[in-house]
């Protein structure tokens, strides 16, 4: 148990850390609502994907949790709001999920900044991860969007969403960095 004296963050980063916890929660809850979806209306590829993702932003949810009660402060689970309605198609499911990524993102810089802004450099480099990671999960998801839209062109064909869902079984969540393309060379 940390005595007051052992807590090394503010209690506004406290404060902020504790909300974007609750944000990945919110972020597995999102995705796990759309795998359940892609689930129930046959698509098994994009909810297999849908459901390692929720697991994923679960371990987001962690690391924020252990990296606030290591730093002497508390973490405190809340309720988190519900899922949006189901998407009315695919593509809206998809488009769905790169929302949410984009909106993260822009939560994530928000925390970033007040770091930086306190100068409090041990919550800025525990954000760098984050910050890298959502650097992936656009590429991630942007890469989903980019399938589906080729999948999509041929209007008078299900062949085509149908290899579409078939690749997504087993695909890697792991994203490739733009900006690492050139060190693998
Ligand atoms: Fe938590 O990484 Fe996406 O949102």
């Amino acid at each position: 148990m940390m005595s007051g004296s052992d807590k090394r963050i503010s209690d506004s980063i406290e404060q902020s850390l504790n909300q974007q916890m609750m944000n990945e929660a919110f972020q597995a809850q999102a995705y796990l609502a759309l795998a359940s979806w892609a689930e129930v209306n046959n698509f098994a590829g994009l909810a297999d994907f849908f459901y390692k993702h929720s697991e994923e932003e679960r371990t987001h949810m962690f690391k924020f949790l252990e990296y606030i009660n290591a730093r002497g402060g508390e973490a405190r689970i809340t309720g988190i709001p519900a899922p949006l309605d189901n998407p009315a198609s695919v593509e809206e499911c998809i488009e769905r999920a790169w929302q949410h990524e984009l909106d993260n993102s822009k939560k994530i810089y928000a925390l970033v900044d007040q770091a930086m802004a306190e100068k409090d450099w041990a919550t800025f480099n525990f954000m760098q991860w984050f910050v890298k990671e959502q650097i992936e999960e656009e590429a991630l998801i942007d890469g989903l969007r980019d399938k589906y839209a080729l999948a999509s062109k041929d209007k008078d064909s299900n062949a085509n969403l149908y290899s579409f869902d078939r690749d997504l079984v087993g695909a890697s969540q792991e994203g490739d960095l733009p900006r690492d393309a050139s060190l693998e060379e």
